[in-house]
């Protein structure tokens, strides 16, 4: 609230647009119609229990995974929206094996290209628990005026213009970054819009709350279960032991810790060898909204942001958080390091 008036996300992206000298109102367009979307997408998954759009379709995606029936109707209505949006030439989801080229006259001109997760952690749709939709903006490398190509998509993380997700949750949220800090709007219902609620977020250096799925120690390299370990440690200097908190949700496992403080954690391990969570819609959006509030994320070993993608799908191990608890696992996975390589 400024002077007692809420400001709405619609004003102030425009408002935002202004702060580019260039701005050319193509970016703000673009968001508003991702923010068009998430009301859409927000309204089913409220009802979500009352429709027959619970349970799965049948099918499942190109991960193996099975689709839920309100994750194909993500899909389509952020699809349809970006596609009629005429500012996307091209979409990546993670419902869809190949990228979507849009063949509009208008949508071939367009200068963007959006990864997405229309709906993330999907598998706890049918028990009411929070789920989340993540995308990531980037302007096109190829020409304009024809059909977007995979080199448009495979763009490292740290050339995102744009990045952000909305949690379905006890409210629903839209958080996001231009590359000039980050700002979360809550979506009031009574009014259809979202409203600034907090401003220029920042993460804490460090936190007291760790997330990772611990059913997998078994699978977890050595240094990991070591940091675990130092997690659970009792020590009043360094305000441990800290406190356990997995939601099985990736959006809502980050906006906690956001919050708060704290690190997520999901590693390589036998199951998942370059980790679980895919780089292009989830580890690159989330990395460069941590790093614009403060926080780091990486692979264990790079800067998720410098990583070269190489395929639509591909995954990244992630360590995203609280900069000073992202520095501490990277110590002890380095130290693994350096004791097998010597
Ligand atoms: P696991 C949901 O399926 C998801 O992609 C993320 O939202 C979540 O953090 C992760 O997978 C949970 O994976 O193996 O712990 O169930």
């Amino acid at each position: 609230m400024i002077n007692n008036k809420v400001i709405t996300l619609n004003e102030f992206i425009v408002n935002k647009q202004w702060e580019f000298p260039f701005a050319t109102g193509e970016l703000t367009s673009l968001l508003h119609d991702i923010v068009f979307a998430a009301k859409l997408v927000n309204r089913e998954v409220n009802k979500a229990g009352l429709v027959d759009i619970l349970g799965t379709t049948g099918d499942s995606n190109v991960h193996g995974e099975e689709v839920k029936k309100l994750d194909m109707f993500a899909h389509e209505i952020f699809l349809s929206s970006l596609r009629t949006s005429g500012e996307c030439c091209g979409v990546a989801s993670e419902e869809s094996t190949g990228f979507i080229s849009f063949k509009g006259a208008e949508s071939r001109k367009a200068k963007y290209v959006v990864c997405i997760d229309p709906l993330d952690g999907s598998s706890n749709i049918d028990v009411n628990v929070s789920i989340g939709t993540i995308f990531s903006i980037y302007e096109r490398i190829s020409t304009e005026d024809v059909s977007c190509n995979i080199d448009d998509f495979l763009q490292m993380g740290r050339k995102q213009v744009a990045a952000g997700y909305v949690l379905y949750g006890s409210s629903t949220m839209m958080v996001y970054t231009t590359g000039y800090g980050v700002n979360g709007f809550t979506l009031d219902p009574s009014i259809g819009e979202f409203c600034l609620s907090h401003r220029d977020i920042k993460i804490p250096a460090k936190g007291k709350i760790y997330s990772i799925n611990e059913s997998y120690r078994a699978r977890f390299s050595k240094s990991i279960n070591q940091y675990v370990d130092y997690c659970k440690e009792e020590d009043k200097a360094s305000n441990r032991p800290y406190s356990s908190r997995y939601i099985g949700s990736m959006v809502a496992d980050f906006h906690r810790n956001l919050i708060k403080g704290g690190i997520f954690m999901y590693p390589a391990m036998t199951k998942y060898p370059n980790g679980k969570l895919r780089l292009l819609y989830e580890c690159n959006p989330m990395a460069f909204l941590v790093e614009q509030a403060g926080g780091m994320a990486t692979n264990g070993y790079e800067r998720i942001l410098d990583l070269q993608p190489t395929a639509l799908h591909q995954r990244s191990p992630i360590f995203i958080g609280s900069p000073d608890m992202v520095k501490k696992v990277g110590e002890f996975i380095n130290q693994e390091r350096l004791v097998t390589t010597n």
